[in-house]
């Protein structure tokens, strides 16, 4: 078994109560008292309604949360026969953190799968347990990542990077890469514990895309589970995706360094296994404010202009000033202009141009520059309209232009 180190005492004095587990749900939480009640509640009708003869357990991972969430679960009635732990775990603070020790405690159990879910769903339904689990328990999946559908503001940098990136890199659509809700199993919970990565941040925002990324790349059976629709929470992206941005996007980049020789080569793109249903429908709205997103990009352009000038080639910087100076009204911000940006910045990571910390900072204010453009894009659109001729089309020119990414990798 993998050493203890992020779990306090209460958790291993509950491991060593409840001994083992076949499933096991995880949820982080911080500062969720307000909604983290249903969740427990959906996990546990799943796990009885699905799971009936598997010994299954919920863990609640907190950090430290001060609104009086651990009560919260520990108060939440579940069905007889599902363990509850709610434990604050010790280490960085962060939902990466939070994770590791729901793996740490999946691994000490024994546990087959494992499911994540967040802590702020408001639309998680019993069935997504099954979708989530039951292919890794009862079909030898290692990894499921969700398929849901999301408000066109929602998840901006799943739209914008993350997905695709996964799918020109590594070959895979994966549709939601960084969703936060999976399931894997218990094989690679304790490869994932394995890892020297818990002090990056990876023990933060950089969890999800370091989970998927690792499941595909050490060549894990990776599936989708259509869940509907994701409806949370929510963060305007005009003001407060800025860290969580440079934390997934830092970590996607030091895995293309770790796994160069693997996506260098992928040429085509596969499609993913589907669990349940294709998702439909149009979730409630997430607001947005496209004046303060342009100008989050204006003002993060001119106070990065040193380190812009290190990073990006000297076409992409004109580009991205004449788009700065348009007006809201006709405000774009292309595709293919965003495109070989990521690609100047993925460059510039991997030749440490400059030290991460500054390089990410230098990107944070064009991605809110692409998320205007891409708000702009959508407009007037519905959730499918959205997918069809924004999100996939620019998955497309990513794709297109990834050969102009491959001939610069090793100069
Ligand atoms: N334990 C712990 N959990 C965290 C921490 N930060 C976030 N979480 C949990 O991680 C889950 C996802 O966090 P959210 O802030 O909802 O992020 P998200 O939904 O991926 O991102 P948005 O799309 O921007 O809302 C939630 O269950 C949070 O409670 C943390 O520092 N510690
Ligand atoms: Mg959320």
């Amino acid at each position: 078994m993998n050493q203890i180190t992020v779990l306090r005492d209460d958790a291993r004095a509950w491991i060593d109560q409840v001994r083992s587990a076949d499933v096991i749900v995880g949820i982080p939480s911080y500062k969720n008292a307000a909604t983290i009640s249903h969740v427990v509640q959906v996990a546990g009708e799943g796990l009885d309604k699905y799971f009936p003869d598997a010994k299954a357990a919920i863990v609640n991972s907190d950090g430290g949360s001060p609104d009086g969430t651990r009560d919260v679960v520990r108060n939440t009635p579940v069905p007889a026969g599902v363990h509850v732990l709610a434990t604050e775990y010790q280490g960085l603070a962060g939902k990466g953190s939070a994770f590791r020790a729901i793996f740490e405690i999946a691994a000490a159990l024994g546990a087959k799968a494992c499911v994540v879910v967040d802590s702020d769903l408001r639309s998680i339904t019993p069935v997504w347990i099954d979708r989530l689990g039951g292919p890794i328990l009862r079909e030898g999946f290692g990894y499921i990542a969700p398929l849901y559908i999301r408000h066109k503001h929602d998840g901006t940098i799943t739209n914008n990077i993350t997905y695709p990136m996964t799918r020109m890199l590594y070959g895979l659509d994966v549709r939601q890469p960084i969703g936060g809700d999976f399931g894997f199993s218990g094989e690679i919970a304790r490869w994932w514990l394995t890892q020297q990565v818990w002090e990056t941040d990876v023990a933060r925002y950089g969890i999800d895309i370091w989970m998927t990324t690792t499941a595909i790349a050490e060549g894990f059976r990776v599936g989708q589970a259509g869940l509907g629709l994701k409806v949370h929470d929510a963060k305007d992206p005009a003001s407060s995706l800025g860290p969580m941005f440079s934390q997934v996007v830092g970590t996607l980049f030091s895995l293309m360094r770790r796994y160069a020789d693997l996506w260098l080569s992928v040429r085509s793109v596969q499609p993913v296994p589907l669990v349940g249903e294709l998702p439909q429908g149009e979730p409630e709205s997430v607001p947005v404010t496209v004046s303060v997103t342009i100008a989050k990009l204006r003002d993060g352009l001119w106070s990065n202009s040193r380190s812009l000038d290190k990073i990006l080639s000297a076409e992409q910087y004109r580009a991205v000033g004449d788009i700065a100076a348009t007006d809201e009204e006709s405000f774009a911000f292309p595709a293919e202009t965003w495109a070989r940006v990521v690609f100047d910045f993925a460059l510039a990571y991997k030749n440490e141009v400059l030290p991460a910390d500054q390089i990410m900072a230098a990107m944070v204010p064009l991605y809110y520059g692409r998320t205007a453009g891409l708000v702009k894009e959508a407009s007037g659109m519905n959730a499918e309209e959205f997918e069809r001729h924004v999100v996939q089309t620019q998955v497309e020119i990513f794709l297109k232009l990834k050969p102009e990414l491959v001939a610069q990798w090793d100069e």
